[in-house]
């Protein structure tokens, strides 16, 4: 099916390369885990380091060719992570695969009669697969999704009984890695101050009573991503003046999610929420730039990457986006309020479903945790 679509964007003498990117070593004999280029995963689901892919048209049926290395006995009796030939084509489909050593005059070759895509075309051929999501994946996501959820619910079951930002980020990776999941970005977790550090990411400060907590953290199903972001009061009683912005930033999610359907832009749904929560701002004399309190776009597509793709897509059917505003007060009457409220939203035939709809974020329901 993919390769249909592909067919469809490349023309008859372009060559579209993809490679799967290499190992990072951090000291010596020791590696970092190896997460392969998410281009090369979405056409190939082969995770291996030194391999590429080659798609290119051969009177007019769209071919691929594999290229990889063989497994050498060294390997299999440390690592045992490179495939075989027949496994490396049965996984990824492609029509043949060739030893990576033979790449480059494939190339020279392929070159005489063919273009390569550049790095411009290949992003715009790559997002136009990517960012519309077939049952499979929005399955896969929603079970990411659900895992982030397990995970946010274990933090609000224990919430007084933290000390220090790291216990969360230890329970948080600990729900995603007991359900064979990884963490799809470092997990955000902010109290006081940190709240208003938009990637805030040491998660090493103490944690203070009467202070608000954001985490933003999501699981990767199998490279697939999910991104939640929840504000709450550490010891679970918003203070009067949390309360104001914490109910402004979560009637502008409910506007901004109520936009969601094919046809308006990620632009559009990001404007109009810019000028709600301006006139929100206004209304209550908090602030009266909103470029100085939310410093952040409200939405971007998610999938294999967290941060998948462009931010000027017009909305169709099977893309999922996240819906996240915020207002951060590093300083003044509101000082160490940072809040973001942050779901992850299917757009279907005509509207949307929020996928993450499950986590609790009324006032009422975080009290009452
Ligand atoms: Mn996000």
């Amino acid at each position: 099916m993919i390769k249909n679509k592909i067919a469809n964007l490349i023309s008859d003498d372009e060559i579209l390369i993809i490679y799967s990117g290499n190992t990072k070593n951090k000291n010596h004999d020791v590696d970092y885990p190896f997460r392969c280029n998410s281009n090369f995963w979405y056409l190939t689901n082969l995770n291996q380091q030194n391999c590429c892919i080659i798609f290119y048209k051969d009177e007019s049926s769209l071919k691929s060719t594999l290229f990889c290395e063989q497994p050498s006995k060294f390997n299999k009796i440390w690592s045992d992570d490179i495939l075989s030939f027949s496994e490396a084509k049965s996984l990824s489909n492609a029509d043949s695969v060739e030893d990576i050593s033979n790449l480059e005059n494939f190339i020279i070759e392929m070159k005489k009669k063919k273009i390569l895509c550049n790095e411009d075309r290949l992003n715009h051929i790559m997002h136009a697969l990517r960012s519309i999501k077939t049952n499979y994946e929005i399955s896969k996501i929603q079970k990411a999704i659900d895992v982030t959820i397990e995970a946010f619910l274990k933090v609000y079951n224990n919430l007084t009984n933290y000390s220090y930002e790291y216990e969360i980020q230890a329970d948080i990776l600990h729900t995603f890695y007991k359900n064979n999941m990884d963490w799809g970005y470092w997990p955000i977790i902010g109290s006081g101050a940190n709240t208003c550090v938009l990637h805030y990411t040491k998660n090493n400060s103490i944690i203070n009573k009467e202070q608000l907590l954001l985490i933003d953290a999501g699981a990767s199903n199998e490279f697939y991503s999910a991104d939640l972001t929840r504000t709450i009061p550490t010891n679970k009683i918003f203070t009067k003046k949390q309360k104001l912005i914490y109910q402004i930033v979560l009637d502008a999610q409910y506007y901004a999610i109520e936009l969601v359907k094919p046809g308006i832009s990620l632009r559009e749904i990001n404007d109009l929420t810019r000028i709600f929560l301006l006139n929100e701002i206004r209304k209550y004399n908090i602030e009266d730039d909103i470029d100085n309190v939310f410093p952040h776009l409200i939405s971007h597509s998610l999938g294999i990457d967290v941060h998948d793709g462009l931010n000027n897509d017009i909305l169709k059917e099977n893309m999922i986006i996240t819906i996240e505003p915020g207002l951060y007060f590093k300083n003044g009457m509101y000082k160490n309020i940072g809040i973001r409220i942050e779901d992850d939203i299917l757009v279907t035939k005509n509207s949307h479903i929020n996928m993450s709809a499950s986590l609790p974020k009324t006032i009422q329901d975080l009290q009452n945790l």
